[in-house]
This record gives C-alpha cells, sequence and structure tokens, in this order.
C-alpha cells in the first residue's frame, strides 16, 4: 500500500515538473531591494541599478534622502549609490557609451493648492565603470515624467513632463552627451503633451507614438513623428485609445519586422477598469494601422513586457484597476511569439506589480521583476521569473569567445559549444524601465553561418535599427534555448 501510494506521488511529481518545465517557474530572491525600486536598468557590467529618488515618499523628500543601488543578481549583493537629487519620476536613456543620462525628477510633490508634482531641469549620467553620479547640464526645461529615446546618431532626445510649475511641457530637447539643445514642438494642432510616452525609434529614422503613456490623456493619437520634417502622420486603428494609461507597447522582436505591440492599459484616475484588448501595427507599410491583437488572459494596467532572448515578448503582473480605486492586483504572465501572434500561459508569479513596478530581461536570460506601489505602501521583493527555455534539461549553448566592439554591417566570429544546432544570434538593448515604459527595448537579429569553431554574426547595416551603444549578445538553439549573453559594444 505504502509501495503504491509512494509511486502515486512520484509520478504526481514527475507530472508537476513536467507542467512546470512547460511554463517556467518563479522565485522569491533571497533579498528584497533595500531602495523603492522604481526606475530599474541593467548596466553593461551586467549590473542592476534600482534607482529611488525620493521614492514616492513625502517624509523622505521633505527630509532630501535620495537612494540609489546597485543590485549584482549573480553574488545578489547590493551597493548603496549617493543620490545627488530626487530622481523620482525622471526618464533615463543609455549614451552609446554605456553611461545612463538621468534626465528631471522631482522639485515638489503636490501642495494642498495643486495636485500635480512639479519637475526638475537637473540632469545626471550615472557611470557604471565608476558606480557613480556625474553631473550633467540642466535641462532648458524642467521634467517630471518624460521620455528620453535614443537616435541612431546616439543622441537623445527627450520630451514630456511636468515642468517646474506642474504644466504639461511640449518643449522638447536633445542630450548629445555634453549639452542639451531645444528641438522644435510637436507640429501645431498636434496637442503632444503625453508622460512617459512610448515612442519606438523606426528604421528610417522617424519615431513611433504606440498610444501608451502614464497619467494618460488620449488627445494625441498614436502616429509617426518626423523630428526633423517635423510632420506627424496619424496611425489609425488602435482599440481602446482611452485606456492606454499604464498599457505597455513593444517593438515585436526581431526589430527589423518593425511591428508593435500595445497591449492592456487603463485609466489612472481610476475612472474605468483596465482593458485586455492588445493592437498591433506592422509599421514597414506606407500608411500603417493598428490591427486588433490577441487578448491578454485578464484585463491589466501597470503592464510590464520583456523581450526574451528567444524572440518572443513575456508580459507580466498588473492590476485590474488604478491603484486609486484599490489594491487589485493580478498575478498573471504570459508569452507572446511574434512569429504565430498568439499568447502561451506561462506560470504566475506570486508576488503584486501595481504602480511604480518594473520588469527587466538579466544576462542569464532570466527575468527580474521589482517594485509596486499600492497606496501607503511599497512592494521591496525582488522575484525572478526562469522561462521554460531554462529548464528542458538540454545543456545550453555557450558562447565561449567572441569581440567587444563591433561596427554596422561587421562579420565576427563567435566561439560556441555548438554550431549547426544553432538557429539564431540576436542583440538585446539592456532594459532602463519606469511605469511600463522602456522606448529603447529592442531585440535585433544578426546575421549567421557555422563555422568550425562556432558560428560567423554579421551586424546589420543602419544606426537606426541599432542605436549605438551596449547590448547582450545570445545565441539560440533550434529548442530555443539562449546562451548566458556576451557583452558587445555597437558603434
Ligand atoms: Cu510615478
Amino acid at each position: 500500500m505504502r509501495g503504491v501510494r509512494g509511486l502515486g506521488l512520484a509520478a504526481l511529481l514527475a507530472l508537476v515538473a513536467t507542467v512546470g518545465a512547460a511554463c517556467g517557474s518563479w522565485q522569491v530572491n533571497s533579498s528584497p531591494s533595500p531602495v523603492n525600486a522604481i526606475h530599474v536598468a541593467l548596466l553593461h557590467t551586467g549590473k542592476v541599478l534600482l534607482v529611488a529618488g525620493s521614492g514616492a515618499n513625502k517624509a523622505d523628500f521633505q527630509a532630501g534622502t535620495f537612494r540609489t543601488s546597485i543590485w549584482d543578481p549573480e553574488s545578489n549583493t547590493f551597493q548603496a549609490v549617493s543620490t545627488p537629487w530626487d530622481a523620482f519620476c525622471s526618464g533615463h536613456a543609455f549614451l552609446p557609451d554605456g553611461r545612463l543620462l538621468v534626465a528631471g525628477g522631482t522639485s515638489d510633490y503636490p501642495t494642498d493648492t495643486n495636485l500635480n508634482y512639479a519637475g526638475t531641469k537637473q540632469a545626471f549620467i550615472f557611470d557604471p565603470e565608476q558606480s557613480k553620479y556625474v553631473a550633467a547640464p540642466d535641462s532648458a526645461v524642467a521634467r517630471w515624467y518624460p521620455t528620453v529615446v535614443e537616435l541612431g546618431d546616439g543622441r537623445l532626445f527627450t520630451l514630456g513632463g511636468f515642468n517646474e510649475n506642474r504644466v504639461r511641457t511640449r518643449n522638447n530637447e536633445i542630450f548629445d552627451g555634453t549639452q542639451w539643445s531645444p528641438s522644435q514642438p510637436a507640429p501645431a494642432g498636434m496637442p503632444f503633451t503625453p508622460t512617459y510616452p512610448a515612442l519606438h525609434l523606426l528604421r528610417d529614422g522617424r519615431l513611433f507614438y504606440s498610444g501608451a503613456n502614464v497619467l494618460g490623456t488620449s488627445s494625441t493619437p498614436p502616429g509617426i513623428w518626423d523630428i526633423n520634417a517635423n510632420t506627424y502622420q496619424k496611425v489609425p486603428g488602435i482599440t481602446k485609445p482611452s485606456l492606454r494609461d499604464e498599457s505597455m507597447s513593444v517593438l515585436l522582436p526581431p526589430a527589423q519586422d518593425q511591428r508593435v505591440l500595445i497591449m492592456g492599459g487603463g485609466k489612472t484616475d481610476g475612472s474605468a477598469a483596465a482593458t485586455d484588448t492588445t493592437s498591433i501595427v506592422d509599421l514597414k507599410q506606407p500608411a500603417p494601422a493598428y490591427v486588433p491583437g490577441p487578448s491578454l488572459d485578464t484585463p491589466k494596467m501597470y503592464v510590464s513586457a520583456v523581450i526574451l532572448p528567444d524572440s518572443t515578448v513575456l508580459e507580466t503582473g498588473g492590476a485590474l484597476t488604478s491603484v486609486k480605486a484599490g489594491f487589485s492586483p493580478v498575478y498573471s504572465a504570459q508569452i507572446f511569439d511574434p512569429k504565430t501572434d498568439t499568447w502561451s500561459k506561462v506560470a504566475d508569479p506570486t508576488v503584486p506589480r501595481v504602480y511604480h513596478s518594473a520588469a527587466i530581461l538579466l544576462p542569464d536570460g532570466r527575468v527580474a521583476t521589482f517594485g509596486g506601489n499600492p497606496v501607503g505602501s511599497f512592494e521591496m521583493r525582488i522575484e525572478i521569473f526562469t522561462p521554460a527555455y531554462l529548464q528542458t534539461g538540454t545543456p545550453r549553448p555557450t558562447i565561449t569567445s567572441g569581440p567587444t566592439e563591433v561596427t554596422y554591417g561587421g562579420s565576427y566570429p563567435l566561439g560556441t559549444t555548438q554550431n549547426t544546432a544553432l538557429t539564431s544570434a540576436v542583440l538585446v538593448r539592456p532594459a532602463a524601465v519606469t511605469h511600463s515604459s522602456d522606448s529603447n527595448q529592442r531585440l535585433v537579429k544578426l546575421g549567421m553561418t557555422p563555422t568550425a569553431n562556432g558560428v560567423s554574426v554579421t551586424v546589420p547595416a543602419g544606426s537606426n535599427l541599432t542605436p549605438p551603444g551596449w547590448y547582450m549578445l545570445f545565441v539560440v538553439d533550434r529548442d530555443g534555448v539562449p546562451s548566458v549573453a556576451h557583452w558587445v559594444h555597437v558603434t
């Protein structure tokens, strides 16, 4: 009897293990974040920058207590970083040399007479080599909730946000690594003042505004903005345009396909429940239009979406409605396959991720999630998703040698433990995410041919497709199993 029961349990456990292997698994990290992880960026050192500033905590703001920490996911250790201004609600993007511009932030919290926050002109550059912030010139316009997009020439286009008078700005600027210069406002008649607008750099150098934003107004339709000619081509067809606050949009992998997926969203003021709808647009078309995509398995806003090295997209976390309308997290995650435009269910996370949460791809192929800000508290736990591609039981491909510096159009030998079994080599931009917004997230497919000792990879021509900077290079085998990333600097 005992033996039979033991066998039954073993069979059951085997079944559970099989199901788990198909869905991946989540694990809460043994150490919580020491700071309110509202802004999260993966540095090319492999460490993770966690930026709180005052961390949505008015008492800390008033005390001048601003925090940043560096998490090393390999040693699971944290290093405090002196933070010279309130980086809470700043915007950020990597410079071509791998340093992170952190622009704007908070100069005041809401008052009795004005419920808006006030932005700051302050900007700093985080240097991963020195593990410290270096002062940058002030921007001309103060910004709270701005977006920073890297252009193909490596300059950082910065737009949006509330200024020091707590008013939405139309004034845009460009940071060239040394100084700021003004860029023209969006065309007349285009009220382009969203906060944390999601803009995706297209192969032709124009910027696609997906409709995803925070503290939303739907008064600006999705469209393609040529910031040089200053023209704006509307992109029609998005479903539920008024429910794209705290949605997330992603340039679908590979970036060569020039398609964008927008998923979920709601209303920050809590006046409506979140949506489960998605829309997809093919921006290669001369007159692109969104078409409905497959729905999420649950309505959600505060969506986190992360490009994975196997050219799929994980979406996770979120809530059924605004945190202002109650604490209603959803514990769900799915993976989108752009080859079939379908979602697959994966294991559900266990930690709630609502307003001020974030998720990033780690260099080892796992995904880490951070933060979340229900009214009156903050989620400090870090939870890590191990995708099914790391649970196949087969050996991972390994990159044993390769270049550090690569250039557009160049071909490079990679030493790998497999050659003909590899099906793709890709570059993935390291995350710099906040508020469901990471305009610079992308995966670029490399040319790849087998060699005697590995593969030869070719970087595509054109810096708009692969803006200059540091990328994670992964090779992926025929079972979809990625290597650990090899960092390369693209110029
Ligand atoms: Cu915020």
